[in-house]
């Protein structure tokens, strides 16, 4: 039997009340660990009961890599041999812990790598909501740098109030404009930062839908596209052929009632190639997308590594978590 809480939280994430892809990392490490700490059963049980938990998690939102990735990190420490129950048990909430922790302290040194690329006087674009990069925005400005932000609505959840909103509690100078309204604010503007929800292994960018129009506006004029990235969300699964699948949501999202006789899509992501993308920044350093694929071998190792991409988990690969 999953505890309640887990499938609450496996529900907060389908519905968005928990949304932005390091949240639901965080939040599924969280559901694990609750789900191994309520376990009823012997330890034969135990790695199919947590296997079971984690297609509940893993089928809540298909696009952020970083809940499969959060999931595979933790899962790592159930599939080892254990003397008993509480000894598996320990070992998840161990792993589980230690991914939060991760997660956190990824935030904060993207705050501070990231925060040196605000310039004082700067007007930056943003769209939709991204923690990472209004925790940039926040180091900067609490540096003492002064700058304004253009955030877009972003239809049709319109994250991009909860982006201006943030802002504005923080005295952040902040222009709220509509989607359609990105060339007009993308011409005044020296940088443009934007979050992900997963990074490919060519370096390509996952995010919200309209990241794709922005990043075609920003070079059409020049400006520098930024994306603010903790390791964790870059795809070990896109280096063995796999495409990212992208999200299609309820139409009524956008369109409700829906009018009969019209078809409404409604793909909450899109792909931006990695030919408009200047740098990613991570808790590792800044880095050009080429690099990807090494943070992904190299970096994220057989921390994150899934069962398809077998070859590489016993790579001699730096344990970053
Ligand atoms: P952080 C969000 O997705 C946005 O696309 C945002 O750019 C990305 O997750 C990363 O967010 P959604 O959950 O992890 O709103 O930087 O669909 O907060």
């Amino acid at each position: 039997m999953i505890p309640e809480e887990v499938l609450r939280i496996a529900e907060d994430i389908r519905s968005m009340r928990i949304r932005g892809a390091g949240r639901i990392a965080r939040a599924t490490a969280e559901a694990l660990m609750i789900a191994a700490e309520g376990y009823k059963g012997d330890l034969e049980g135990f790695a199919r009961y947590m296997e079971e938990v984690s297609r509940v998690l893993l089928s809540t939102r298909p696009t952020a890599v970083s809940l499969p990735n959060a999931v595979s990190y933790i899962m790592k420490a159930v599939r080892k041999g254990y003397g008993d129950v509480r000894e598996a048990v320990e070992a998840v909430v161990k792993v589980a812990t230690e991914f939060k922790e991760y997660s956190e302290k990824a935030l904060e040194l993207i705050a501070e790598i990231g925060s040196r690329i605000v310039d004082d006087g700067a007007t930056i674009v943003t769209h939709c909501n991204s923690s990472a990069v209004v925790s940039i925005l926040a180091r900067a400005w609490s540096e003492g740098k002064r700058f304004r932000v253009y955030a877009t609505e972003t239809r049709p959840r319109y994250q991009g109030y909860i982006t201006a909103r943030d802002l504005a509690s923080r005295g952040i100078p902040v222009v709220l404009i509509t989607d359609s309204a990105m060339t007009y604010a993308v011409r005044r503007a020296d940088l443009v930062l934007v979050g992900a929800d997963a990074i490919t292994s060519n370096g390509a960018l996952i995010n919200k839908v309209g990241t794709s129009q922005v990043a075609l506006v920003s070079r059409t004029y020049g400006v520098p596209f930024y994306v603010a990235a903790e390791t964790y969300k870059f795809s070990p699964y896109t280096l063995v052929g796999e495409i990212v699948e992208i999200e299609e949501r309820d139409p009524r999202e956008v369109l409700d009632p829906l009018i009969d006789g019209i078809e409404v899509r409604n793909p909450a992501f899109d792909a931006t190639p990695p030919e408009y993308i200047d740098a990613i920044i991570t808790e590792i350093g800044i880095i050009s997308p080429e690099m990807a694929i090494l943070v992904i071998t190299d970096f994220l190792g057989h921390v994150a590594m899934p069962e398809t991409v077998r070859g590489y988990e016993d790579s001699e690969a730096t344990n970053a978590l």
